[in-house]
């Protein structure tokens, strides 16, 4: 199989009763990128790729239809199916800007799964569950106000809750989590608190030491790893790393020197599914849990993160996030990926499992062959 055609779109996600809230600031809405791979079998694969923002990790939506543009024409005539050769082409073509290279990477196991007429989860090493526990992100807010859904949301099923800190005063985040912990202590829901990088490390070893007596583990405390290490050892909760670990050697020197308890794995950030299933087997071998899911996006990367979850053995894996509790609207207007009651059912279909109305998605950015 080739490919013959790579279109590149862009497409706006608002954000439903923003502004999403983290500690680096707020966002009302996302523009995501939209890769659809053609073949000369006449099957097509989608991709995907979001930044949440330009200041969340170190990627922004015009950078990744520039990289894209900056790869496509080199990949015409490539075999998706020979995903490691994939990878070596379009390190070849262009170094780094690894999230755009996902949405190639989602689009090729997409294709790969239709042209085998198998699952992304099977070509990933197979299928663990078919109902895959998520988390919810809860944004930053009044201590009140997100202790009131953090009830909700573990009422509504939940395993796992985020909450959002940072960015505020260090006394609105302690009495955030210990207003949440009074509301769902005792529902058995598990706690991550992510400060997207945004505590100092004096504040890191205050939120820890003041909450001692609340099981929760911390979500990149701070801005560098020299920081993070600092505060390791300092800490009374276990630390887990998602924006600083930029690439897979950075996460595997993590994995294996002890540099963090686990991960908040994007699936984007390390280049796509495969790069992903390869911090997934080396999570494995080291018993270091994680998540699978990304920073935004529609039902593509929901479908990718999720075939990707349900391959992880089931006591490391802290769920999948994806942004559907967050937008309206599906691309696939009837097997779009959802949370229901705090899990998420694997599609059924060949590849991804889903079908993209491409009408929602207008005139391509570009298109190359
Ligand atoms: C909760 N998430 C997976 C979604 C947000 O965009 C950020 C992210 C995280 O864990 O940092
Ligand atoms: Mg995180």
């Amino acid at each position: 199989m080739k490919i013959t055609e790579i279109a590149i779109y862009a497409h706006d996600l608002p954000v439903n009763n923003g502004p999403y809230r983290m500690s680096h600031g707020e966002i009302f809405s996302l523009d995501t990128t939209l890769v659809r791979l053609t073949t000369d079998t006449g099957l097509v694969g989608w991709g995907e790729a979001c930044p949440v923002g330009p200041v969340y990790e170190q990627h922004h939506a015009a950078g990744n239809r520039a990289a894209l543009s900056e790869m496509a024409q080199g990949l015409i005539g490539q075999d998706p199916t020979n995903i490691v050769l994939l990878h070596r082409r379009m390190d070849q073509l262009l170094y780094g800007h690894r999230y755009a290279k996902a949405a190639i990477d989602i689009a090729a196991h997409d294709v790969t799964g239709k042209h085998y007429g198998v699952r992304v989860a099977e070509l990933l090493g197979g299928v663990e569950t078919e109902r895959i526990p998520s988390y919810y992100a809860l944004a930053v807010d009044e201590p009140d106000v997100v202790a009131e859904r953090a009830a909700e949301k573990a009422a509504g099923g939940y395993p796992r809750l985020q909450l959002k800190v940072g960015g505020r005063p260090i006394e609105l985040d302690i009495d955030t989590i210990r207003k949440v912990w009074e509301r769902v202590g005792k529902s058995g829901v598990r706690l991550a608190v992510d400060a997207n990088r945004g505590l100092t490390t004096r504040d890191a070893l205050r939120l820890s030491r003041e909450c001692q007596d609340i099981p929760f583990i911390i979500e990149q405390p701070c801005n560098t790893l020299e920081e993070v290490r600092s505060v390791r050892d300092r800490v009374n909760h276990a630390i887990y790393l998602d924006e600083l670990t930029t690439d897979l050697t950075k996460a595997v020197t993590a994995v294996a020197t002890g540099g963090c308890d686990g991960f908040g794995l994007k699936v984007t950030r390390f280049g796509g599914l495969h790069p992903a299933s390869v911090l997934r087997d080396v999570c494995d071998a080291y018993s270091t849990p994680h998540t699978s899911d990304d920073s935004w996006g529609g039902d593509i990367i929901a479908a990718a993160c999720a075939h990707l979850g349900a391959t992880i053995r089931p006591e490391l894996n802290e769920g999948v996030w994806i942004a559907q509790p967050y937008i309206e609207g599906h691309y696939d207007p009837r097997g779009g990926i959802t949370v229901e009651g705090g899990h998420i059912d694997l599609p059924q279909g060949p590849g991804l499992g889903i079908e993209p109305d491409e009408a929602l998605f207008g005139e391509p950015f570009a298109v190359f062959s």
